[in-house]
Parts: structure tokens; C-alpha cells; sequence
């Protein structure tokens, strides 16, 4: 096994690397951009090297600097995470030249993985059908049409060597082709840098299931289990859970051996995931992701096999150690995972919402797992990926598991930016999560997120022990007024509702005595004096004897407290004594006016 390895890459899943590497007695070397200096990886990495530079290109993905630190740190294998350079090829070589194992399948396996027409070619090789298609690419619009009139309407134009749904154009009928290839070909170039499309049969209500395999260098290659990671928005997921509902046990069957002959069909080693859409009972091969997945951990959950810790061992040489039938044996129960993103779901418009994460608390007890890469502090910078942590659950069934992750969501505290989680809990509340009755398309055209409102992000919560206020307010809850005890944090309570606006309300008026004499407000007796209702000092006086007040209007400010309290008249009236000026230190029930 490695003495010492080098994590490329930052945020949860450098820090998910960190703690398996840890539990194995491997030392940890992180890398970090200059906006990353403080990050949580960071801390906790025994090593830290800097890479320089704000941006993933000036960082995460400077191949230079990262080997530079791989030589100095003196790591014999590097991590790359996902994202970044885990699917890159040349990166992987550059870390075999240096001498080092990179943590992932074969650069070869890569390649034949990273474009569509030859990981089809290669699903083929393995007998493992695709969405019907075809495997060259489009010259000509007609094509478009005589593909359509065999396999049906609508038909998908995909870009041939893309990926990530990135490009594709639905095509409804005939008229349609032509403009559609051509844009199809156009956004190609545009984010692939080649043209190339080619057409599948579109799928209406599919379901997005993938299957997580594991290969060594032994010849060996196992099907661990599936996620259903159908909840997405725009490629991104926002919920996957293992098992996938509603799915007969032969095709996790037949999903799994497929999986596994496309392993042996690329040469597969190390930890991969095959993707294959679902759709009345069939499966159709997409594409293979060659690393380890966001969304690992709920298979982690319901096998109870540390995946990384097995990326680790298989890299350095050892054979997987477990058989398919073992596997069988160590599925249990159902996990799912909320993907905890820097977003404000509000009117389904999931805005970016970078910035300082005010307060951080993780949910926590039985079956829940949080794999975060922040802490209360920390900031989330608009320059990277802005997943700020993911909750796992387990439970015996899944409705069990709904329900947990409902509570642990509840339990979730981010304050400083908006998250996810009000997506996350119309997802897990609504029937067709319950009913497993949705599709990759279900989040984007059922789900309502309407009524989520922007979350307060500002402000932010007070220092860690800070002192804290007595405040009495009157609240109306259905129509029923309460007398409200808050303890206000000292620096929001200026800002915080007064006891003593309240009082001097109308409302308070008519609440009868303990809208007057609550313990906060100012009082005012039937001759019309206006007194204060605690000890403090007099820092601002509005009013001159002969001015008219309204009801509310406040007549002077009292400092108590190290708070700006108004001291309002709860009535209309002239001021006929005015009783204190600024500096003036008074005490409760002391008067300040008198009106008639
Ligand atoms: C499809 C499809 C329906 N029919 N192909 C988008 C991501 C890329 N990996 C493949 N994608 C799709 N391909 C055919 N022939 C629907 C999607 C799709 C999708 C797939 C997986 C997860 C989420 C998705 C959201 C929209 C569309």
C-alpha cells in the first residue's frame, strides 16, 4: 500500500479522500489554488502544496504544478477526485511518467470511454445495446428523416464526441430536421471542438440509472449496485439513491453483468460507473464515467464497502478480495443522497449563491452520513464547482430513508448563503418521489418550486457566544395574538421588532394590560404619562413640549441594554411636559412626557 498520496483536487471529495486515506495509515498531500489557502482540505491534509492561481485552469488544472508538488512532496499516487483531471488521459499518463500511479482506470480505458461513438462502439463489442441508433456520424438532414420513420418520433441528435447531455436536440417530426442538426452541429463545435452528430431514437419518460462497477489488475470486474439518479436539473443532480425503486431484480441483473462485459471490453481497472437510461423495463447503455462518482457514497451506504479505500488498494496492486456473490449478500436496506449546493432554488431558478458560510451545522444521528468540504467560515468562491456538501442517509426500506432524509435536511443549518435544501424537501415530501412515478424530466416539468421563496442569506448569525437579549413582542399566529418571549442575539437587535414599537402600537392598546405593562414596553398610565420600562440612558429626544404626536410616533430613544430602544406615545396627543434630554439616565417606570 502507498505511504503517501496526493489528493488533485479540493472541496468534499478531497476531503473524503483525506479521511479513508487516514483510517489506512497513508499520508495526505492536498494542493490548493490562492483562493483555496484556507479551505478545508487544506487543513486537514498533512501536506499542502500551492498551485498558484485563482481559477481551475490556473489551479486544479496546471498539470505543471501539480506535478511539481507530486515531486516535492515525494506522493506515489495521485487522486484526481471527479471533475478536474480524473478523465483526462494525458494527465493520467504525465503521472505515470513522473513516476507515480495515477488512481483510475488505464489512460486507453479513458480514451475509449470519452467519446460517444467509441464507448458505443465498445457497449457493442460487449453486446450491450445502446438507444437505438446509429454509430456514424450525420452528413445529411434526410438521414435525420429516414431515421426517424424507422425507429419512430422523436428523434435525439447527439453530439458524437460530447457528453453530459450537452448539446443534444430533440427532433418532433420531419420539418424539424434540418434546423435541428445543424444546431446540434454547431453547439458541437462550439463545446467539443468537433462537429460530428449523430441520431438515437428519443426516450420520453426514461429513468436515469447507473451501475457502479469495480475492476483490478487481476482480471477481475464486479458490479457493485445501481443509483437512480433520474432527479436532475440542467445534467445536475440533485437526489440519487440506491436501490433504484421500482426496479425488477433480473435487470439489475442483466444492468450489472452488461456493465461488467463492458468492463472486460475496455480493460477496465478501478472504479467506474456505467450510465444507462430506463425505460418500460428496458435498459439502453449511454456512456461510462471512468471515476468515482459524486454520488458514490449511497453506494457506500447500502454495501458497506468504503469505495475509495478500494480505489486504493486496487491501485497499488491488490486484488479486489470480495466475489459477486459476496456482493449479494452485503446489499441491504436503501440510501439516498441531497446534493447541498450553493444555489437558491427559489421559483425553480437555482441561482448561484456563492459567498461566507455564516454557520454551518451538519445533520447528524442514526443512518446519516454528511460528506461536506466547508465548515462554519468558510466561503464558497464563485470559481469552482459549488456543491458544499452532500447528505447521505440509510434506512431498512425506503420509505424509512425518505423519512430520515426529511429529518436531517430539517436538522441541516447553512446560514451566509442560500442551499438547495427547500428543493431537496419539495423533492422528498411530493407523491411522485413516494410513488417512484418520475423520469430525468420530472424535476425540470412537474416539480413546482413556486412557493420556495429566496432564503434570508444576509445578515448572518451572531458571533459564537454572544449575548443575548430579553425582547417581548405581540405576535398574531392564526389570528390569535401570543405575548412573544425572543432572545435576540445583541447585534440583530436593533433591528429586531421593540417591545416597545409594540407596545406603542394600537394593537398593543387594545391587548388590554399586558400590552402596557408587559415587561419591555413603555406605559402609559390614564394621565397620559409616557414612562420607561427599564433602566438605561436618554440618547435622543424627538419631540419639543407643544408638538402634536400621532399614535407610534416615538418621542425619544432610551439606550438599554446596549440597544437603541424607541420610547413611543400609544396615542394621539399634545405634549404638554417634556420630562428628559439626551443624557439623561433613567429608571424603570421613570417619566418622559406627559400628554393630553
Ligand atoms: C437521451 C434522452 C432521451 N433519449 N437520449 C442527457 C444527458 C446525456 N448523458 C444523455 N441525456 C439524455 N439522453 C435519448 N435517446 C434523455 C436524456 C436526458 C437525461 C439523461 C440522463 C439524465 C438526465 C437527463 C435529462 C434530460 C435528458
Amino acid at each position: 500500500m502507498f505511504d503517501k498520496v496526493l489528493i488533485a483536487n479540493r472541496g468534499e471529495i478531497a476531503v473524503r479522500v483525506i479521511r479513508t486515506c487516514r483510517e489506512l495509515g497513508i499520508a495526505t498531500v492536498a494542493v490548493y489554488s490562492d483562493l483555496d489557502r484556507d479551505a478545508l482540505h487544506v487543513r486537514l491534509a498533512d501536506e499542502a502544496y500551492a498551485l498558484g492561481g485563482q481559477t481551475a485552469a490556473e489551479s486544479y488544472l496546471n498539470t505543471e504544478a501539480i506535478l511539481d508538488a507530486l515531486r516535492r512532496s515525494g506522493a506515489q499516487a495521485v487522486h484526481p477526485g471527479y471533475g478536474f483531471f480524473s478523465e483526462n488521459a494525458a494527465f493520467a499518463r504525465a503521472i505515470a511518467e513522473a513516476g507515480a500511479v495515477f488512481i483510475g482506470p488505464p489512460p486507453e480505458a479513458i480514451e475509449i470511454m470519452g467519446d460517444k461513438i467509441s464507448s458505443r462502439l465498445a457497449a457493442e463489442r460487449a453486446g450491450v445495446a445502446g438507444v437505438p441508433g446509429r454509430s456514424e456520424p450525420l452528413t445529411d438532414a434526410s438521414e435525420v428523416i429516414a431515421f426517424g420513420e424507422e425507429h419512430g418520433w422523436p428523434v435525439a441528435i447527439k453530439a458524437a464526441f460530447g457528453g453530459g447531455g450537452r448539446g443534444m436536440k430533440v427532433v418532433a417530426s420531419p420539418g424539424d430536421a434540418a434546423d435541428a442538426m445543424e444546431s446540434a452541429q454547431r453547439e458541437a463545435t462550439a463545446y467539443f471542438g468537433r462537429p460530428e452528430v449523430y441520431p438515437e431514437k428519443y426516450l420520453e419518460w426514461p429513468r436515469h440509472i447507473e451501475m457502479q462497477v469495480f475492476a483490478d489488475g487481476h482480471g477481475n470486474a464486479l458490479w457493485i449496485g445501481e443509483r437512480d439518479c433520474s432527479y436532475q436539473r440542467r445534467h445536475q443532480k440533485l437526489v440519487e439513491e440506491s436501490p433504484a425503486p421500482d426496479f425488477p431484480d433480473e435487470v439489475r441483473q442483466q444492468m450489472g453483468e452488461a456493465s461488467v462485459r463492458i468492463c472486460h471490453a475496455c480493460a477496465y481497472e478501478g472504479a467506474g460507473t456505467v450510465e444507462f437510461l430506463y425505460e418500460d423495463g428496458r435498459f439502453y447503455f449511454l456512456e461510462m464515467n471512468t471515476r468515482l462518482q459524486v454520488e458514490h457514497p449511497v453506494t457506500e451506504l447500502v454495501t458497506g464497502i468504503d469505495l475509495v479505500a478500494l480505489q486504493l488498494r486496487v491501485a497499488a496492486g491488490e486484488p479486489i478480495g470480495f466475489t459477486q456473490e459476496d456482493l449479494a449478500a452485503r446489499r441491504r436496506g436503501h440510501a439516498i443522497e441531497c446534493r447541498v449546493n450553493a444555489e437558491d432554488p427559489a421559483g425553480g431558478r437555482f441561482l448561484p449563491s456563492p459567498g461566507r458560510i455564516a454557520a454551518f451545522r451538519p445533520p447528524d444521528g442514526f443512518g446519516t452520513r454528511t460528506d461536506a468540504g466547508y465548515e462554519s467560515g468558510d466561503e464558497v468562491s464563485q470559481f469552482y464547482d459549488n456543491l458544499v456538501a452532500k447528505v447521505v442517509v440509510w434506512g431498512e426500506d425506503r420509505e424509512t430513508a425518505r423519512r430520515r432524509m426529511l429529518r436531517a435536511l430539517d436538522e441541516t443549518l447553512v446560514e451566509g448563503i442560500a442551499t438547495t435544501i427547500p428543493a431537496h424537501k419539495a423533492i422528498l415530501s411530493h407523491d411522485d418521489f413516494v410513488s417512484a412515478a418520475h423520469s430525468t424530466r420530472w424535476v425540470e416539468e412537474r416539480l413546482d418550486l413556486s412557493g420556495v421563496t429566496a432564503a434570508a442569506t444576509a445578515g448572518a448569525r451572531p458571533e459564537e457566544g454572544e449575548r443575548r437579549v430579553l425582547r417581548e413582542v405581540d405576535a398574531e399566529v392564526d389570528g390569535r395574538r401570543y405575548r412573544v418571549k425572543l432572545w435576540v442575539p445583541q447585534s440583530e437587535a436593533g433591528t429586531a421588532v421593540s417591545p416597545q414599537a409594540a407596545a406603542g402600537s394600537p394593537a398593543a392598546k387594545r391587548a388590554g394590560p399586558r400590552g402596557r405593562h408587559g415587561s419591555g414596553g413603555p406605559a402609559m398610565g390614564g394621565d397620559g404619562k409616557v414612562t420607561v420600562p427599564m433602566q438605561g440612558t436618554i440618547v435622543k429626544v424627538l419631540v419639543a413640549e407643544g408638538d402634536s404626536v400621532e399614535a407610534g410616533q416615538t418621542l425619544c430613544v432610551l439606550e438599554a441594554m446596549k440597544m437603541e430602544n424607541p420610547v413611543n406615545a400609544d396615542r394621539a396627543g399634545v405634549v404638554k411636559e417634556l420630562r428628559v434630554k439626551p443624557g439623561d439616565a433613567l429608571g424603570a417606570g421613570d417619566v418622559v412626557a406627559v400628554l393630553e
